[in-house]
């Protein structure tokens, strides 16, 4: 790892802008923005980086993993919709071998047939889901210590 604060990249799929805005009784009222705020500043005093970004499109979320390859010490990744269906988040995870955490507002398992299975979970270090917007915090606790100490299960 780099010397120097841990560089995280936090990204989150489609619809997820409208956080805050649309269903907070499925996904809670703090917008993305407030979301991105809290984990830059958490990061801050934990000594990490935290970039935040999020996309509708596959492509370009498929782009922002490969490019942490040797630019991130770590991963959180709310893929949405697309935790479903896409093999090529899963390939890029695998491919460039940062650590991951997947991260969902919801709990996904508790709700219709086609959320239960994750298409990304396997390229992951592990999951947080069902805190609300909470699950990116946890997920950046559990991301830092991670990455600084070594607590990894096998
Ligand atoms: O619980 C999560 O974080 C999800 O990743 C959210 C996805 C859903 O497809 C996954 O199964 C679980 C949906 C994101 C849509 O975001 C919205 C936010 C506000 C209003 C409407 C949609």
């Amino acid at each position: 790892m780099a010397p120097g604060p841990l560089r995280i990249l936090c990204l989150s799929g489609p619809n997820l802008q409208l956080l805050g805005r649309r269903e907070p009784e499925i996904y809670g009222s703090d917008t993305l923005e407030v979301i991105h705020e809290r984990l830059r500043r958490a990061g801050a005093a934990a000594g990490a980086e935290v970039e935040c970004r999020q996309s509708n499109h596959e492509g370009e979320l498929v782009g922002w993993i490969g490019e942490a390859m040797g630019t991130r010490d770590g991963l959180l990744l709310n893929p949405g919709a697309y935790t479903h269906t896409s093999y090529a988040l899963y390939d890029a995870l695998r491919a460039v071998g940062v650590p991951c955490i997947e991260v969902h507002l919801s709990n996904p398992e508790a709700r219709e047939p086609f959320r239960r299975r994750s298409r990304v979970a396997a390229a992951c270090v592990g999951k947080v889901a069902g805190f609300g917007s909470g699950s990116y915090d946890l997920a950046l606790a559990g991301l830092v210590e991670l990455l600084t100490r070594g607590s990894r299960a096998a």
